[in-house]
């Protein structure tokens, strides 16, 4: 590896310099006072992870190797800690912002573009009010009349498992009676994989007064739809895959027979549990239904993925009962729902002595102190 040595008027001054000749991964080796400030010998991390030769390392260069990953870490937390407090100093607004949606559950990459977007010299309150409204305005909502069961057709709902999708599919047959009438409602299961599920779905077919039918596979499926072609509504049930079942792709099949998607997404989960199972189900699906909204204390991450995905909600479903717990989106109550998850006191809950880390950063100590310290210690 080369090295080079960078002479500062101080830690941080040296650190930036580094980091803007050598790149974000520079390694710093040693650093010794200086009569102009403080020398620090660093290297480009790069040249030492590509070594030239295939020799395997001895014991002590896997120990340089080790300590120059650590010191590596420690330059990089160093770096995002500065960068934290300097914008936390400089713009307190736009980290409000960041901290708000943290908090509420909202993912990074989504955080990190609206608080970027927030307009010069608001801050406070204005703030606040500036991102419920872009939240609302960004949270895509199918308009009334475009929904499956006012605009008929053949609807597959999609999903992983327990998402709610048999019980949210009875919710929308009884709207589709109220509607269309029992005899334009037919309700086909094609979730050949679990026990009772057709069963389940019979029941709610009994109980209605609508047809049920069943499709085993694909080709039952694209068999049956034409004789099917009298009723309005198409209810068609899936089974649940997890999201890395192979299985899961057999959804797009669904499209070649001219069936569309709704994929059922259960609120409560986790950011990266939706974005998996919207990867897997949701790519070309006409719409979302968030389910379980009683169960969401914060439905910040299910948000997020619709608006990064511009997937739009067609429904949300709030209760076991069918078929009263189903409800049409209201965009401000969700977001509003979303925002208040954030404000929950929970052992989850970011302290403000947290924050720092979600930087990348032990503490605001200073640059020198740290890397010395390591220095003895090593
Ligand atoms: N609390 C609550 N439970 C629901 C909701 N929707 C469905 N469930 C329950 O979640 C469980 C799984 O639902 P199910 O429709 O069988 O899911 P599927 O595997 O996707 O078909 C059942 O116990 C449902 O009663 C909802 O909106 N809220
Ligand atoms: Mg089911």
């Amino acid at each position: 590896m080369k090295t080079r040595t960078f002479v500062a008027s101080s830690a941080r001054e040296g650190l930036a310099r580094i980091r803007a000749e050598l790149g974000d991964d520079a390694v710093v080796l040693s650093t010794r006072p200086h009569p102009q400030g403080v020398e620090i010998l660093a290297g480009a991390y790069g040249e030492l992870a590509a070594p030239g030769t295939s020799e395997a390392p001895d014991a002590a260069g896997s120990r340089i190797l080790s300590e120059l990953a650590r010191l590596r870490g420690l330059l990089q937390n160093q770096l995002a800690g500065f960068a934290w407090s300097a914008s936390r100093r400089r713009d307190p607004a736009r980290v409000a912002i960041l901290q708000a949606l943290y908090a509420a559950g909202f993912g990074g990459a989504l955080a990190r573009t609206l608080a970027a977007r927030l307009p010069r010299g608001s801050e406070g309150e204005p703030a606040q009010r500036w991102l419920r409204q872009v939240l609302i305005r960004n949270l895509p909502v199918l308009p009334a009349g475009h929904d499956p069961v006012a605009r008929g057709g053949a609807f597959a709902l999609v999903g992983t498992t327990g998402a709610g999708k048999t019980t949210t599919l009875a919710k929308l047959a009884a709207r589709g009676v109220e509607v269309h009438g029992a005899g334009a409602v037919a309700l086909v299961a094609a979730d050949a994989w679990r026990v009772g599920a057709e069963t389940q779905l019979r029941i709610y077919a009994d109980l209605l007064g609508v047809g049920c039918f069943v499709a085993r596979d694909a080709d039952a499926l694209a068999r049956l739809l034409p004789t099917l072609s009298a009723h309005r509504l198409i209810l068609i049930d899936t089974a649940g895959f997890a999201p890395a079942d192979p299985r899961a792709q057999a959804m797009q099949q669904l499209d070649a027979l001219g069936v569309r998607r709704v994929q059922v997404v259960a609120a409560g989960q986790q950011g990266a549990a939706i974005e998996q199972a919207l990867a897997r189900f949701g790519q070309g699906a006409m719409a979302c239904i968030l389910s379980k909204l009683d169960e969401a204390p914060q439905p910040g991450a299910a948000l997020d993925a619709l608006i990064r995905h511009r997937l739009p909600l067609a429904y949300v479903t709030s209760g076991q009962r069918v078929p009263e717990d189903l409800h049409r989106p209201n965009a401000v109550y969700l977001v509003d729902r979303a925002l208040k998850g954030g404000q929950l006191a929970t052992p989850y809950a970011l302290a403000s002595e947290d924050w720092a880390l979600v930087a990348g950063v032990e503490a605001e100590r200073d640059a020198a102190d740290a890397i010395v310290a390591h220095r003895h210690a090593g």
